[in-house]
């Protein structure tokens, strides 16, 4: 008898927990809806359905990550909130939920230190090499970090208030953390074609470590650097698809497991500051859930904070 794959009994759980929080939300909802739903037209009416059904994939999102809380300590691609589902038919609609952890992403928020003093020299060398592994002038990430860092002195290739306030429409350089990912575009050089290039690769909202079992290998290629990457070398192309390989049959349920990839891996863990970048599992979870009723969408667009086994919306937006 073949045993069913992970990922196939997580879409079957989560097509059993859509429709068990779409009832849900539908009985809280029906009271305060019903009234206007029955006054609006009919496009109003379809647009207040698809929001429910929005809110039902973000609700089973939720309840799929506490699921996965209590059942393991890591997280993978493996696993039935990271797999993509197909779109399920609920009632009237469907309802599509995308879900990705913010973990497999650079978080752009640590380039400097908590305080806001400095910058954190061994993040912002692995900033500097995905730049430059993506064709993008390294300097750019100096530019980020005047923008995050708390002083008005501008770094060799950074920019602060002086440059911005010069620009036919002035602003000041912000000396804090990005709010939202758009925010990045307001920071000297980031052009949008370079925004549309990064921008799946990095994040504001994550613990600050890399998920060493999600992270895409534009991310795991900037990885050695700043962890003087002279005493093992660096990650490679050919050493980033080997530990993908790895990672598929076996997930790391440690840092230290990655030594058992190779033997340049058990250096770069053993000699050098790698571990201190990389973790196993992910604690922000980015989703986007759109219920479609008739060909009328509403997307919600939300980020869950997962703590123990409990999961807080962090960032919530209805579309
Ligand atoms: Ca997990
Ligand atoms: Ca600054």
């Amino acid at each position: 008898m073949k045993r069913p794959r992970a990922g196939e009994r997580g879409v079957a759980l989560l097509a059993t927990l859509l429709v068990l929080v779409l009832v849900v939300a539908l009985a809280n909802e029906i009271f305060r809806l019903g009234a206007r739903a029955s006054q609006t037209g009919a496009y109003g009416r379809d647009s207040v359905r698809a929001a429910l059904l929005a809110e039902a994939g973000t609700g089973a999102l939720r309840i799929a990550l506490r699921e996965d809380a209590k059942d393991n300590k890591i997280d993978t691609l493996d696993e039935f909130w990271s797999r993509q589902a197909p779109p399920f038919d609920l009632g009237d609609g469907t309802v599509t939920v995308f879900v990705e952890d913010e973990e497999r992403k650079i978080n752009l928020n640590r380039l400097v230190m908590p305080n806001g003093n400095a910058p954190d020299d061994q993040r912002l060398a692995v900033f500097r090499a995905f730049l430059e592994q993506r064709g993008i002038d390294a300097s750019l990430a100096d530019a980020f970090v005047d923008w995050l860092d708390n002083d008005d002195t501008p770094r060799v290739g950074g920019a602060e208030s002086p440059y911005y306030l010069s620009l036919p429409r002035p602003y000041a350089a912000k000396n804090d953390l990005f709010d939202t990912l758009e925010e990045i575009l307001l920071v000297r050089g980031v052009t949008p074609e370079i925004y549309e290039k990064i921008r799946p690769f990095v994040t504001i909202t994550s613990n600050g470590k890399v998920n060493l079992n999600t992270a895409p290998k534009e991310v795991l290629t900037a990885l050695s650097a700043g962890t003087d990457a002279a005493e093992a070398g660096a990650i490679d192309n050919a050493a980033a698809d080997r530990l993908i390989r790895y990672r598929a049959e076996q997930p790391f349920r440690r840092v230290p497991d990655i030594g058992n990839v190779s033997p340049f891996f058990r250096n770069l863990h053993s000699k050098t500051l790698f571990g201190s970048l990389v973790d196993v599992k992910s604690d922000y979870f980015h989703v986007r859930s759109t219920g479609d009723v008739g060909g009328t969408l509403r997307t919600i667009d939300a980020i869950g904070f997962r703590t123990g086994n409990n999961v807080l919306w962090y960032f919530w937006r209805l579309e």
